[in-house]
Parts: C-alpha cells; structure tokens; sequence
C-alpha cells in the first residue's frame, strides 16, 4: 500500500508521523472519508469543501490548493489501483512541542491520504436493518466543538459507540444536551412519516453529512416532501420508516430505535427507493481516474 505523507507516495511501514504532531497530542487536526465508485470519486468537490472549511475554523492552513489536494488524492487512487476504495484524508497542526500553543506548529501541517479497500457494514443489517441505542454521552454542543467541523478528536463519538457496544448494540443515537436527536456517531439520520423525509437540521450538533444531502437531493427529485426539523425520540419511534446515511455506509436501514419497532421492522419502501437512486448516482456521477 502506497501512502500518500506531506507530498510524497511512501509504503505503508514508512508512512510514519512524528509523536510531537499535535494531530496526535491533541487530536488538533481535521479530517474526511471520501469514496470512490469504479474509478469515480463521489462529491469529491463537497468533501474537499468541507475539509478545508473544517481547517478554516480551526485555524488550520493546508498547505496544497483545493486543486493540488484533488490530485493528491487521484494520484494516491491510482498508485494503490483501486477501483471501489476509501479515502482517509487528514490534515493536523503537525510537529509542536508538549503544549497546546498551535503557534509553534506553524507550517509544519501534516498532511496524510490513505486509499484503502472499503469494509462496509455486514450485509445481514442492509437486508435485515439495524437495532440501535440511545446513549447517556451527549452529542458535542455547538458552541464548545462543533460538530460540523470534522476534527480529528472523535472521542466524543468513540464514547457513545462504546456504550452502544456495552449494551450490546452496533451503532449509537446520540441526544443533544435539550434531548433532542442529533445523529449516531458516524451517520445521520432520517425518519418517514406519512411519506415525508425527517432530519435533524445541522444546527442541532449534527454533522452536515454529504450522503445526508445527497439523499434530501434525491428525495425531492423524487416529489418526496423534506424537513429539517427538530426530532425528539418520540418522532424515531412512530416513524414509519427510519435509515442511516453516510459516505462509508450509504444508507442503512434501523429496523429498532431503543426496542421499539419501526414500522414493521422491515427496511422500509421510502428507504430501499432512496437506495437505489443513490446507488444510481454513485455509478454515473462524480470525478473520473484511469488505472
Ligand atoms: N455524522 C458524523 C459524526 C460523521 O462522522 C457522518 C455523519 C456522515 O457524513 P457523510 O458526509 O459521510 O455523509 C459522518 C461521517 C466510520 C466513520 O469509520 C464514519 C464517518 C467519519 C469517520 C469514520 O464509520 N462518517
């Protein structure tokens, strides 16, 4: 596996970064999860946004251009010739010394793309749905680390996903701190009622998901009515149908929310029609490589 570390393609056992990067100190440093659909990275435009809106917040300058980034990342594709791949793109402060001061990291920014083989969720969940948890950890609050900046310090979600674990249950829904619905911790997620699409609106302290986007795109394409509307848990339970969208998962459907059944339990119709479209729109939309 060929790595791509500040500029240059290294192998795997040389792709090394330094234990005074403040990426790994602190968790100071911003991140994306791109995928690619044979040989066509999807909303690698939108990913690349908001990367470098992520850094904008924090301060962070990436030393490539926008369009020096995008070839980073093909040139990164095609050196590991993957055809179906995801993408980790990571940008941290880079070498400082044993304190916080971001100043004393100035251009030394790390900057790492690891293309890898994409491990989706076991194929039972997509047929059968998954059972998720309401957990005690709130959901980050805007206004002490957003959520819609895609920082490197996930430990808020790592917390959440460990009590879904604990209580025996792959994925999470976290709260806000009013207890309203957010997200889970690396999706976000939709509701049905009446045959119109639910989601948390993003400034609930929830992540502005790309797939989330994508699938409201879809679903006015499709005449489907769409709000961004406050959820209480109460909406997930009654709801008719309930998925998961993101990069790596697409959409997954929740077939319980806290041992309630959604509408019969089944991956919904509302739900598989949305899959299908976005799996029509992977296959034909996006930025073209060559092998
Ligand atoms: N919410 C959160 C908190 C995320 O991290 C999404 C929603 C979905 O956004 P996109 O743009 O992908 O539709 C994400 C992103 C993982 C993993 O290993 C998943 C994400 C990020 C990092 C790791 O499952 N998803």
């Amino acid at each position: 596996m060929q790595v791509y570390l500040n500029g240059k393609l290294v192998d795997k056992k040389d792709a090394k970064v330094s234990v005074f990067d403040h990426g790994y100190l602190y968790g100071d440093g911003v991140f994306e999860g791109i995928r690619s659909y044979n040989c066509l990275v999807f909303k690698l435009k939108e990913h690349i946004d908001r990367l470098y809106e992520s850094a904008h917040t924090i301060v962070l300058d990436i030393p490539l251009s926008k369009k020096e980034m995008v070839s980073a990342i093909i040139n990164t594709l095609k050196a590991n010739s993957l055809r179906d791949a995801y993408v980790r793109v990571l940008v941290s402060r880079g070498e400082g010394d044993l304190g916080l001061d971001p100043r004393k990291c100035k251009g030394k920014e790390t900057v790492v793309i690891i293309a890898d083989k994409i491990a989706l969720y076991p194929k039972k969940l997509y047929s059968k749905g998954m059972e998720i948890i309401t957990v005690p950890t709130v959901r980050n609050i805007p206004e002490a680390l957003n959520p819609q900046v895609k920082s490197m310090n996930y430990l808020n979600n790592i917390l959440a996903k460990l009590e879904a674990i604990n209580a025996g249950y792959e994925e999470a829904l976290m709260l806000d701190h009013l207890g309203y619905v957010t997200e889970c911790t690396g999706d976000n997620i939709f509701v049905v009622k009446r045959g119109q699409l639910y989601t948390p609106p993003q400034c609930m302290g929830t992540l502005r998901g790309i797939t989330r986007d994508t699938v409201l795109d879809i679903a006015k394409k499709l005449k489907l009515a769409t709000h961004e509307h406050v959820l209480t848990r109460h909406e997930l339970y009654i709801s008719e149908e309930c998925f998961l969208t993101g990069t790596a998962a697409e959409i997954v459907p929740v077939a319980k929310v806290d041992g309630r059944r959604i509408g019969d339990g089944k991956p919904g119709r509302v739900t598989n029609r949305i899959l299908r479209e976005l799996k029509k729109l992977t296959k034909t939309q996006g930025t073209k490589y060559k092998l």
